[in-house]
Formats: C-alpha cells, sequence, structure tokens
C-alpha cells in the first residue's frame, strides 16, 4: 500500500465501500466526515453524477484515441477551458496522468526549453527543503523529504534546494500568510552566485506545502522569487497540484497571490479525482520557443499513452463545469474566515504548538512524543476516524482541507470532534 503502515493497516483495517458528498461510508456502514477532500483533490463532493455521465457517455462514444500524431476535440477544448482559468500568458497545456508526472514533464519542458534557445547550459533544477511534488525521480529529487530520498540512490545530479520557509519562533500562530520569512527568497541569488545563472534552468516550489504540513509563505516571499527568476532568466515554477482548482478560494494560487509563474502544474482537482489526469501549463515564450524547425518534425520528445485521454478530458471538462455552475471557488472563498477562525479556536488546547491556515487549508502541529516522531498526531488521525472524521497526518501535523462544498456546520463538527480527540491525546 502507498505511503501506508502495512502491518498496522492489515491487522486493523480502514475500508470506505461508499462516499457521497462530504461522507465516506465504511465497511461497518458509519459515515466518516472527510476533512481532506480525499488527498486534496475532492474539490466537488464526492460522487457527482455530472461526471460518472460524462465519463459513461466518453467511453461509450470514442473510449481511447492515440495520444501520439492524433488528437480529439475533448482535450483541445480542455486545453482552452483551463488556459482561460489562469492569469497570463499561460496560455498552453501538456496533459499527464498525475501530479507526478506533471512534475516530471514540467522539469524535462524547462531544460528542452533553454537547449531551444541555444541555452543548453541551463541544467541545473532548484527546489525547497520539506517540498513535495510527488514520486518520480525528479520529483523526489527537487523535492525535499529525507524519507522520500533516502532510500533511492543518487536521483538527480544538478539539484539544489532552497530553505523551507517554516518556523515556529517567528511565525507560530499565524492567520494567514506569516508577516516574518521573505528574505529566505534570497537564497536564490546565493545559489545563482554560486552556479552562476548560464547553468540554472528552474526553480520549482509549492505556492503553498501541502505534504509536509500546511506550509504558507511569508508575505512577499513568492514575489521576491519571481524578481529573482526574472532577474537571471531562471524559470519559475509552480507545482499547483494542491493549491489549484479552489483550494485558497480562488481559481490558482497564481492569481491569489498575484505571482506569475513561467509554468503551473495541475493535477488532482482537475477531474475531482475521479479520473488520474494533471497537467503542464506553460507561458506563450515557452511554446513558442519549441515551435521552430522543420514543420513537419516532432517538437517534444516527451508523451504518454494515456496523455489528454478522452475519458480523463470528459472528466475534467464535466468537473469544470460544476466549478463554474456552482461558484464553488467562490463559496470556498466566503468560507474562509469562518475556517480560519474555526480551526484557530484550538489554539490554547494541549500539545497545539502552532496553527495554520489559507482558503480552505489548515495545519494543526503537535507537539512530538519525545523519541517518537509522528506518535502523537498518528494517534489523533486514528481516533479521529473512529470518531467519524477523516483527516491527514504527517509528522507532527494534522492537515485539513475538506472538499469546497462544505458548509459551516459541517466546519464546526471537523474542529469539535478534532478538537476534543486532541484534548484525549497523552
Ligand atoms: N505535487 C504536489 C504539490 C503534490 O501535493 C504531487 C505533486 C504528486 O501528485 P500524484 O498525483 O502523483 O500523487 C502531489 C501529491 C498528502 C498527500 O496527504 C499529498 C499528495 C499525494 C498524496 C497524499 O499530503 N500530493
Amino acid at each position: 500500500m502507498p505511503f501506508t503502515a502495512n502491518r498496522q493497516f492489515k491487522a486493523n483495517p480502514r475500508l470506505f465501500v461508499a462516499a457521497q458528498g462530504i461522507y465516506y461510508t465504511t465497511a461497518d456502514g458509519r459515515e466518516v466526515l472527510d476533512g481532506t477532500g480525499g488527498l486534496w483533490c475532492v474539490n466537488a463532493g464526492h460522487s457527482r453524477r455530472e461526471i460518472a455521465e460524462a465519463v459513461q457517455a466518453q467511453i461509450l462514444t470514442l473510449d481511447y484515441c492515440p495520444a501520439f500524431q492524433m488528437g480529439h476535440p475533448g482535450a483541445f477544448e480542455l486545453s482552452n477551458r483551463l488556459t482561460a482559468m489562469l492569469p497570463g500568458d499561460l496560455n498552453y497545456a501538456f496533459f499527464t496522468n498525475s501530479g507526478s508526472e506533471a512534475v516530471e514533464s514540467a522539469l524535462k519542458i524547462a531544460i528542452a526549453y533553454h537547449r531551444v534557445r541555444g541555452e543548453g547550459t541551463r541544467q541545473r533544477l532548484i527546489g525547497r527543503e520539506r517540498g513535495y511534488h510527488g514520486v518520480n525521480f525528479g520529483g523526489i529529487s527537487v523535492g525535499g523529504i529525507a524519507t522520500t530520498r533516502k532510500f533511492f540512490g543518487s536521483l538527480l545530479t544538478g539539484v539544489d534546494h532552497l530553505p523551507h520557509t517554516h518556523n515556529l519562533e517567528h511565525n507560530a500562530f499565524s492567520r494567514g500568510q506569516p508577516q516574518w520569512g521573505a528574505h529566505l527568497a534570497d537564497e536564490l541569488e546565493r545559489l545563482v552566485a554560486l552556479h552562476d545563472a548560464s547553468n540554472i534552468a528552474a526553480v520549482i516550489v509549492e505556492p503553498v506545502a501541502g505534504s509536509t504540513g500546511v506550509l504558507i509563505p511569508p508575505q512577499g516571499y513568492l514575489e521576491r522569487l519571481r524578481a529573482i527568476c526574472d532577474r537571471y532568466g531562471i524559470l519559475l515554477i509552480f507545482d499547483e497540484v494542491i493549491t489549484g482548482f479552489g483550494r485558497l478560494g480562488s481559481s490558482f494560487a497564481t492569481e491569489y497571490f498575484g505571482v506569475l509563474p513561467d509554468i503551473v502544474t495541475v493535477a488532482k482537482g482537475i477531474t475531482n479525482a475521479t479520473v488520474p489526469m494533471g497537467a503542464v501549463l506553460v507561458r506563450q515564450g515557452i511554446y513558442d520557443a519549441f515551435m521552430s524547425g522543420a514543420e513537419n518534425a516532432v517538437e517534444l520528445f516527451h508523451g504518454y499513452t494515456y496523455s489528454g485521454h478522452p475519458v480523463a478530458c470528459a472528466a475534467a471538462l464535466a468537473t469544470l463545469d460544476i466549478y463554474e455552475k456552482e461558484g464553488i471557488f467562490e463559496h470556498a472563498h466566503s468560507l474562509t474566515n469562518y475556517w480560519e477562525d474555526a480551526a484557530h479556536s484550538l489554539q490554547g488546547l494541549p500539545h497545539v504548538i502552532d496553527i495554520r491556515n489559507l482558503g480552505l487549508v489548515a495545519g494543526i502541529e503537535l507537539e512530538p512524543i519525545p523519541g517518537k516522531p509522528g506518535a502523537r498526531a498518528f494517534e489523533c488521525f486514528l481516533r479521529c476516524y473512529e470518531r467519524g472524521l477523516l483527516v491527514r497526518q504527517t509528522g507532527d501535523i494534522i492537515a485539513l482541507s475538506p472538499p469546497l462544498i462544505i458548509q459551516k456546520e459541517s466546519i464546526d463538527c471537523i474542529f469539535e470532534v478534532l478538537g476534543s480527540v486532541i484534548q484525549e491525546l497523552h
């Protein structure tokens, strides 16, 4: 099982057999409130009929279409819909089957972009400590989580990391973006001085780091990264696999923060998690750079059997319709203050050493039990599940990211259950 304590699970399995709206049903018939939107991906709520019908109709009409040298209207329609949602000239999409593949594709596109422009020495990639960019070799190389890296050999060469921005001393219990830490972006200047900009292809960051426990960017930090990348011709990649599709109460983090990257990766909420899909979105200049050379030559030697799969495209188009028709991002936005207050109401409970939030995301950091990192939060996860609430545990942090269709009463429910469980923890 992926990222799971296999023996612990098999000794005491947790099985879901159905899901509807914001609730799962367990094998023994209990309802569990989905405090995590699946794995940060079921933004419009579970088991949406419109998506199921679109998927069924697509399979009965055009189940598959070769991805190489052939096309189908759904992929182009989806590309147009997505790029219209994104700001600036992020005008082109390349489809993948997951966030991990979107990241690999983005990193390859970044390196190849410099090469087709005659700057082939720009090969180094810069990620960030505590970054998560999926599990493929590029993603774990630029990622900054020791456990996802240390088992897997030498990884990609030519990778550096910026420091993460998490700092309890300065920023504990900040509401929204913390004030301290914009200067941490200046570490990019140090890496430029070390390697020279002519050797650096791209910087990749999650605008809000999700998996390592909801790390909110300090005020001014992303703006500073953008300015330094501009100064040195370095591409800036935002990994929006979690922050995309309304999670922050706007369509994407790039819109939320008003910072335009050169490349955006998305997945998860693109199909409301019904069919695996990811995408890389690039700015006009990147696309144009590849469109040189002989007219009938392949411009990008990269792609998957299932790139732009018709069924995934149908699911994504139906999902975007729901987001739009039901005003899901606006609804999420309207709840963010309520969510923030509810999350911070846990301040003062035993073991709680930080609470962070943005959009409909919150992280509650617990004091670790000495010598047993993660044990307290894992216990919290198990007890919440027993009490009918699904949360995510990462290290000693509890992460929350409910379906964006949630209502105030259910937000109250999440924090009541979590609060009482935290009070009972050892
Ligand atoms: N980038 C980011 C920012 C992600 O959060 C990926 C890439 C990889 O996506 P795929 O589709 O290959 O898994 C992710 C995935 C968690 C959790 O609870 C987060 C992810 C996946 C599973 C669990 O923190 N993020």
